[in-house]
């Protein structure tokens, strides 16, 4: 029988509206494996509420590691996330040192802003120290903004056609990231992902849903760490995430969710089970 897999999931633990590892560990779980979760910060919900308990856990990330190291885990993948310092991007560079193998794939999600702009925590050498987290992934999904500031291009808004989608991915690419996928490029009524691998580029497009819910990116990119461990074929696993991102969207409208409480994945658990 198969070893179960185990995934190494390093992102903030919100305790209620689903983001974060709140989406990450039910999902990879549904996928089949384990997930091994290394919070960054602790809050109560995310901050898009008015009103927030936080915790920041950078001093504790490294305990967890040495636990980690005395255990001899072995991970299938390590899954990075929002990171709140340029000390958490360093523990994550070193945890995938100490604990990356051959088989060891790596996910990052370089959460650094939106929209053409960069948070207000996110400081230059946060994004300096990005770029150089960014060399280690096999998969990286940064949205547009994301995209930007790691290849250092000027941001053109939320529309890019192919030709500098590809531009984009290749230079993010020429860096050392293997597969880059850039997410949420918005069309009029549709919403594309572009996925740059071995020197070939390809949109993946659906109709947007007229609604933002907070932890769509976290759903899409957990759902594509998880098909990424499974060693399906990236271009095959952005096709079926932004199916899969598009239906639950269009669910959490239907059932007129509030923004702030993220998408409703649960429904359509039984998808990823079968994956
Ligand atoms: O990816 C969404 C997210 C995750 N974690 C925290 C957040 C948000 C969005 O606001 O505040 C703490």
């Amino acid at each position: 029988m198969d070893r179960l897999k185990t995934v190494a999931a390093i992102n903030d633990l919100s305790g209620s509206s689903r983001c974060s590892l709140t989406v990450a560990m039910p999902v990879i779980a549904a996928m089949g494996m384990q997930c091994c979760v290394l919070p960054t910060a602790i809050l109560s919900n995310h901050t898009g509420y008015d009103n927030y308990f936080f915790e920041d856990y950078t001093d504790n990330m490294q305990k967890f590691a040495d636990n980690w190291q005395k255990q001899k885990l072995h991970f299938d993948c390590i899954y990075s996330g929002f990171l709140g310092s340029d000390k958490q991007i360093e523990i994550v560079e070193r945890f995938i040192s100490d604990f990356r193998s051959d088989d060891t794939k790596i996910v990052i999600d370089p959460v650094m802003g939106d929209n053409g702009r960069i948070y207000t925590t996110y400081t230059e050498k946060m994004c300096s120290k990005m770029k150089q987290l960014a060399s280690h992934a096999d998969v990286i999904t940064p949205n547009i903004t994301e995209a930007c500031t790691l290849a250092d291009m000027d941001y053109p808004g939320e529309f890019i056609d192919e030709v500098f989608a590809d531009t984009l991915a290749e230079k993010i690419s020429s860096m050392g990231a293997r597969a880059v996928i850039i997410t949420g490029i918005k069309n009029g009524d549709s919403i594309s992902n572009y996925v740059y691998s071995g020197g070939r580029g390809q949109m993946y497009t659906s109709l947007i849903t007229p609604k933002y819910y907070t932890g769509t990116g976290d759903l899409f990119s957990s759902v594509l760490c998880g098909l990424v461990t499974k060693d399906r074929d990236v271009f095959e696993a952005v096709e079926f995430t932004t199916r899969y991102v598009h239906k639950v969207t269009e669910y959490s409208l239907a059932m007129n969710m509030h923004e702030n409480e993220g998408v409703c994945f649960e429904k359509f658990m039984r998808e990823l089970t079968e994956v």
